[in-house]
């Protein structure tokens, strides 16, 4: 079976309406997954088609070839599959122009990021990918292999040659993502006053809020889209009907026309963020650890479980609506039921054990925020104990026998805190003043 190309471009599923050939890249994207084939990519492509531009997109692997190898044969396209109770909708996204290796491409992506064409630069490197110490800041030993230096190399060539600045975008699921970015970009450039300085005044760094559910594509998605399409697609991309993106209007120079597919350019993105991670994402974080130790293997499984669906409504809707500042016109408890729906989705088979990963990484900006206000309001928190009792039970390497070693850049740590203090201490060890994920949340409320 050949496969999907320029050439060959089938007419089972929707195509971009738009000459790719006649356009140049203007968003360069680190770390260019599932997640961002089937969001940012997906609104460019329809942005381009609404509205024009020259938005294509080259896209970066730090280390690995894989998405590479399954793109650039492909000249980029890729087929996104929109899965839901009703079916399946394809569309065949044009918006990738190639897919760069860092390791490999370095000199061809300093370029790209350096050239008076390139506006923007997305991020969806995943929370561990900003090389954070616990603390917050930036772990310079850890930024050296990530995407600063590369950055910093194109941020000085623009201020040399006297090019426009860039709107460094992150899309990642971190409190604050934009602030965040730009306090460790800083950090990074610190000993370099001149750099500083431009970057201060000619780029931006806007907070941005990202959703849409997207699963990693499994062999026998690739299976079901080659069927449907006659033609092998190694890129496929399966999610679901929604999704959402909310952009802080602070941009360095022109962007695509998102806002014409549905995305919204606002002041402030911090209330749409703050209830996206501590709802959705502290939602998915305690089905994944309370439904893997109940024997579950997907999101539709584990919410299905009378049990687990009352304690994460009772995580939504008594323990993290009270915390948030509604955004403007919403109803964080339609919010709430709306989400129990999209996780409710038979068609999507999203893995437990692919949102249980990186826990360390995502916990503080999903549960602990909600349980230190909780505890200074004198508001209980109990599904959220529960959660966390899970997490400790997961650290403690209680799901390995079926779902393999706990994936974590932290789990040595985490697994050493359970071996020197065991069921007694490991709370404290943890989340404690000087534990390894300090926090304003005093500890307290967790049975093992
Ligand atoms: C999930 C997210 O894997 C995870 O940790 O909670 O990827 C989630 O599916 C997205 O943030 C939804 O927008």
């Amino acid at each position: 079976m050949s496969r999907l190309s320029a050439q060959n471009l089938p007419a089972t599923a929707a195509l971009p309406a738009y000459d790719r050939a006649g356009k140049s890249i203007g968003i360069v994207h680190f770390g260019l997954g599932a997640f961002t084939r089937a969001h940012q990519a997906w609104y460019t492509d329809r942005a381009m088609e609404a509205d024009g531009g020259d938005w294509l997109i080259a896209g970066v692997s730090l280390r690995s070839p894989a998405v590479g190898e399954q793109l650039n044969s492909q000249d980029g396209l890729y087929t996104l599959a929109e899965k839901s109770g009703e079916g399946t909708k394809l569309r065949v996204i044009g918006s990738v122009a190639k897919v760069l290796l860092a390791t490999q491409d370095r000199a061809e992506l300093v370029n790209l990021l350096s050239a008076p064409t390139t506006h923007i630069v997305t991020f969806t490197v995943t929370e561990k990918g900003y090389c954070r110490r616990a603390d917050g800041g930036l772990d310079l030993g850890l930024a050296d292999g990530g995407f600063y230096p590369i950055l910093a190399e194109a941020l000085a060539r623009r201020m040399a040659a006297g090019i426009g600045g860039l709107t460094l975008l992150s899309c990642d699921n971190l409190a604050d993502n934009g602030h965040q970015l730009k306090r460790l970009m800083g950090e990074y450039l610190a000993g370099d006053a001149a750099l500083s300085a431009w970057v201060a005044q000619h780029c931006t760094f806007p907070c941005s809020m990202v959703d849409r559910i997207v699963p990693a594509t499994t062999d026998e998605d690739r299976a079901e889209v080659e069927a449907a399409l006659a033609l092998r697609d190694e890129g496929v991309v399966m999610t679901e009907p929604f999704s959402q993106w909310v952009i802080e209007d602070a941009f360095a120079g022109p962007r695509p026309a998102w806002e014409k597919q549905g995305a919204q350019i606002v002041q402030d993105v911090a209330p749409y963020e703050t209830a996206k991670l501590r709802m959705l994402n502290g939602a998915h974080s305690a089905l994944a650890y309370l439904g893997l130790e109940a024997g579950h293997s997907y999101v539709h499984q584990a919410v299905g479980d009378p049990a687990l669906r009352q304690l994460v409504l009772g995580l939504m809707l008594d323990e993290a609506a009270p915390t948030i500042p509604a955004p403007e016109g919403m109803d964080l408890a339609a919010y709430a039921h709306a989400l129990i729906e999209r996780f409710d989705n038979p068609a999507l088979n999203h893995r437990l054990i692919q949102i249980a990963m990186d826990g360390s990484q995502k916990i503080p900006q999903r549960w602990l925020a909600t349980l230190a206000a909780n505890q200074q309001a004198g508001r209980p928190s109990p599904a959220l104990h529960q959660a966390v009792a899970a997490w400790l039970r997961h650290l403690r390497g209680d799901n390995v026998a079926k779902w393999g070693k706990v994936d974590d850049p932290r789990a040595d740590e985490l697994a050493a805190a359970w071996q020197a203090h065991g069921a007694q201490g490991v709370v404290e060890a943890i989340f404690g003043a000087d534990g390894l994920l300090p926090s304003a949340w005093q500890p307290e409320g967790i049975s093992l």
